[in-house]
């Protein structure tokens, strides 16, 4: 394709807001790309840059892959928009159907959403339903953990834990949240490689604080994402999940698994639920389910909990919610393309296999290097942090993205920490120059 010089094509950038940017900073100097494929994005001035974050976390298969690309190009020239509010059309019906045989155990239920903030708030409104339906509706509250990220409506960000996205909207974030520590301790788990041998108790903390000041009477469903992702990729010590997993059974609460990030393959299971072997009630899951091309989440719920809304006394709607795109025909024909190309390539546990264990070493290797004061990983997810700058915070992680761009190579700072993620698909050498590059730019920053 031909890629159009930045001059020859003046773009007026005054009037896109962008999200989640410094927009002033950005429209300085734009970074813009044209084109992808595969592990590559083209940039407006031609150049090809490295995809590290599979660009959000989730483009799993890389870029314009042809079974989703063909499946969305058929779709749009067949049925390009159904309800399934009282009517439906097959593809909704078959993507549930093929989800549910991928999901774990009794996860076989599927509601669909398009977009993982979406898919938040549908699972904790499904949690608060069931518990209603089966009379016990004193439980409303929600447990979140300290920098989780559950997308950015206002119940997912009044259970998440990243205080920047919670500050503006304190007034109006839900009553009835508490949330549990995070696992992240420097001084004692700092360069672990995969998960810590120790911090498991941590989970206690929801039975020895959180049960007894709220009340487990009174607590609808802890919410965690397996490993957090936009909070600075923080990995689970061993044994953690399964404990919060063992005290919310107990106490009848229910365990919302946010697979937003976790699930589709990225740390070689298609669910870390089956990874950590944790099966939680539900499961939240967006971004990889169509690698990314068309907007697409959901929940899967299990049979106990699907049931319960089926066995409901009364005819009519069994649970009052639902968006108009949910189960919109491009975005499961993009999914049915995207879990196709899952298949034929074994991507759902390939990065359990030796690419694995070359992340791994490539994150490790950063070990020493100038400001660099942890290195995590887990599956294909993996990050490096930084000290802080004085007087500066974010300012060096920043300026590594930036670098790391200048050098075609795509990573995310998060706060002191540079993240990466990139597409399944990826081989040794693409790793090679995702870690060479971020290591030659640490050599450059003050
Ligand atoms: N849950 C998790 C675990 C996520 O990572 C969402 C929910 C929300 O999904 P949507 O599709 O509504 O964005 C996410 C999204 C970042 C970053 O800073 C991460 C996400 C979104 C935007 C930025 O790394 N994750």
């Amino acid at each position: 394709m031909k890629v159009q010089p930045r001059a020859d094509s003046p773009l007026e950038l005054e009037h896109f807001w962008m999200p989640f940017t410094d927009n002033r900073r950005f429209k300085q100097a734009p970074k813009l790309v044209v084109a992808a494929k595969d592990m590559y994005y083209t940039t407006d001035d031609g150049r090809q840059v490295l995809d590290g974050l599979a660009t959000l976390w989730c483009v799993n298969a890389g870029h314009c892959r042809p079974r989703i690309v063909e499946a969305i190009r058929k779709q749009a020239g067949e049925l390009d928009m159904a309800s399934s509010f009282s009517v439906g059309h097959p593809l909704p019906f078959r993507l549930a159907e093929r989800i549910a045989a991928i999901a774990p155990h009794d996860l076989n239920h599927v509601f669909f959403a398009n977009s993982g903030s979406e898919a938040v708030d549908t699972a904790l409104k499904i949690a608060l339903a069931y518990h209603r339906i089966r009379g016990e509706a004193t439980r409303f509250k929600f447990i979140g953990r300290e920098r989780g990220y559950h997308g950015v409506n206002i119940a997912g960000v009044s259970v998440s834990g990243v205080p920047v996205n919670r500050k503006a909207f304190a007034a109006v974030l839900l009553p009835g949240v508490d949330h549990l520590r995070h696992t992240q301790d420097l001084s004692s788990r700092a360069f672990v490689r995969g998960c810590a041998e120790t911090g498991a108790e941590l989970a206690d903390e929801l039975e020895q604080r959180i049960i007894p000041l709220h009340g487990a009477e009174n607590i609808a469903a802890v919410i965690v994402e397996p490993v957090s992702g936009a909070g600075g990729v923080l990995v689970p010590p061993k044994n953690y999940l399964k404990r919060l997993r063992e005290i919310c059974t107990q106490h009848g609460i229910l365990l919302i698994l946010d697979e937003v990030i976790t699930g589709w393959g990225r740390l070689g299971a298609p669910f870390a639920a089956q990874y950590f072997g944790v099966t939680p009630d539900l499961i939240i899951f967006a971004k990889g389910i169509t690698s990314g091309s068309v907007p697409l989440g959901g929940v899967i719920a299990s049979d106990r909990i699907f049931e319960t809304f089926m066995d409901s006394k009364g005819s009519g709607v069994e649970f009052f919610h639902g968006y108009t795109y949910s189960g919109h025909p491009l975005a499961c024909a993009a999914a049915m393309g995207t879990l196709d190309t899952y298949e034929e390539e074994g991507l759902l546990t390939r990065a359990a296999g030796a690419i694995g264990k070359v992340f791994e070493d490539g994150i490790h290797a950063m070990k020493g290097r100038s400001h660099v004061v942890d290195c995590r990983n887990l599956g294909l997810i993996g990050a490096v942090e930084l000290a802080p700058r004085a007087g500066a915070p974010g300012a060096r992680a920043f300026e590594v993205f930036e670098k790391c761009w200048a050098k075609g190579v795509f990573v995310r700072p998060i706060g002191e920490t540079v993240g990466m993620c990139p597409p399944l698909i990826a081989e040794n050498k693409h790793l090679e120059q995702m870690f060479g590059t971020v290591a030659e730019v640490l050599k450059t920053v003050a």
